[in-house]
C-alpha cells in the first residue's frame, strides 16, 4: 500500500465509505481539517476511495448497493465540508452558472462539488439537479439567462446527451447566448471539442478556473 492519507491508507478510506452509519467520515474530515488540510484535498482523498469502490465494482468485488452507501457517504461528507470551502471568499458576484447531470444519469458528487467551489468563488449557481432533459435545460437559459451552461455525466451511455442539448439550445436560438462548458468522468477534451462546447475541466478546480476564463477574467 504504502498511500496513506492523514494516517489512513486507501483501503481504510474505502471501509469509511463503506461504513453504512456514515459517522466515520465525518470524523475523519473533522481531524484533516485540524490537521490544517484544505477541504478541497479532502475530497480529493475521498474521491480516491470512490474510484477504488469503482474498480471493484467493474471486478465484481463490490455491489450497487456498495455503490449507494458510499455515494451517500460522499454527499455527508460534501455537505460537513461546504461551510469551510465557502468561508471568507464573498465579494461581488462574477456570473451565474445553470448546472445539470444530463438525462438518464443520476451522479451528482461531482457536479455538487462544483457548484461549491464555484458559489465559494462568488458565481451564482443554478442546480438543475439530475437526469435533466433537453428541454428543462432550454427552458433555464431562457428563463435564467446565465452567463455559463455545465453539464455533468458519469456514464459513457449518457454523455452523448450533452451533444443533443446543444442542439437544442441551437434548434431555439439559445446557443450564442450562453457559454457551455462540459465535465464528468468519460468526458475528454477532444470529446468537449467534438460537440461544440466552449470549455471542459477534468475537476472542480479546473471548472472554476475555465469559467472565469470563459468570462474574460484572469484565474
Ligand atoms: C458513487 C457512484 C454511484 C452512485 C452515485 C451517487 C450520487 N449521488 O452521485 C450510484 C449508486 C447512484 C451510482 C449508480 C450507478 N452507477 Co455509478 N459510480 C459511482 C462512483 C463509485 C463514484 C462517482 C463519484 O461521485 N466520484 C467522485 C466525484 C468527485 O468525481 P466525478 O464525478 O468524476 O467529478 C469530478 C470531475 O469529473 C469533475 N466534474 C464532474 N462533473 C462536472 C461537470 C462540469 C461542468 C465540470 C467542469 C466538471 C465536472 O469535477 C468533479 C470534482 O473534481 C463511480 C466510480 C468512479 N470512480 O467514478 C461509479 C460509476 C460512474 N458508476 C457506474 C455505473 C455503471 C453505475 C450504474 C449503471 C450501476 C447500476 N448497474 O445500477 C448506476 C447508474 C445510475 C444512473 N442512471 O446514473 C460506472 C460507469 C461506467 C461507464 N463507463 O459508464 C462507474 C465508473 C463505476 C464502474 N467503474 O463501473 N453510481
Amino acid at each position: 500500500m504504502g498511500d496513506k492519507l492523514g494516517g489512513l491508507d486507501v483501503r481504510g478510506i474505502v471501509e469509511m465509505l463503506l461504513d453504512f452509519k456514515g459517522e466515520k467520515i465525518i470524523e475523519f474530515c473533522r481531524e484533516r481539517l485540524d490537521e490544517g488540510v484544505d477541504p478541497y484535498e479532502i475530497f480529493k482523498e475521498l474521491s480516491r476511495g470512490l474510484d477504488e469502490i469503482g474498480r471493484g465494482y467493474e471486478r465484481g468485488r463490490y455491489f450497487t448497493s456498495d455503490l449507494i452507501v458510499s455515494g451517500s457517504n460522499m454527499k455527508k461528507a460534501i455537505e460537513f465540508l461546504k461551510p469551510h470551502l465557502s468561508r471568507g471568499r464573498g465579494g461581488p458576484r462574477r456570473g451565474r452558472v445553470v448546472l445539470g447531470t444530463v438525462k438518464g444519469d443520476i451522479h451528482d458528487i461531482g457536479k455538487s462539488i462544483l457548484a461549491i467551489l464555484l458559489q465559494a468563488n462568488g458565481f451564482e449557481v443554478i442546480d438543475l439537479g439530475i437526469d435533466v432533459d433537453e428541454e428543462s435545460f432550454a427552458k433555464a437559459v431562457e428563463e435564467w439567462q446565465p452567463d455559463i451552461l455545465g453539464m455533468s455525466a458519469l456514464l459513457t451511455s449518457t454523455m452523448p446527451y450533452m451533444e443533443r442539448v446543444i442542439k437544442a439550445l441551437e434548434e431555439r436560438g439559445l446557443r450564442d447566448r450562453v457559454k457551455i462548458i462540459v465535465g464528468g468522468r468519460p468526458v475528454t477534451r477532444e470529446f468537449a471539442k467534438s460537440i461544440g462546447a466552449d470549455a471542459y475541466a477534468e475537476d472542480a478546480v479546473e471548472g472554476v478556473r475555465r469559467c472565469l476564463e470563459l468570462l474574460g477574467e484572469e484565474p
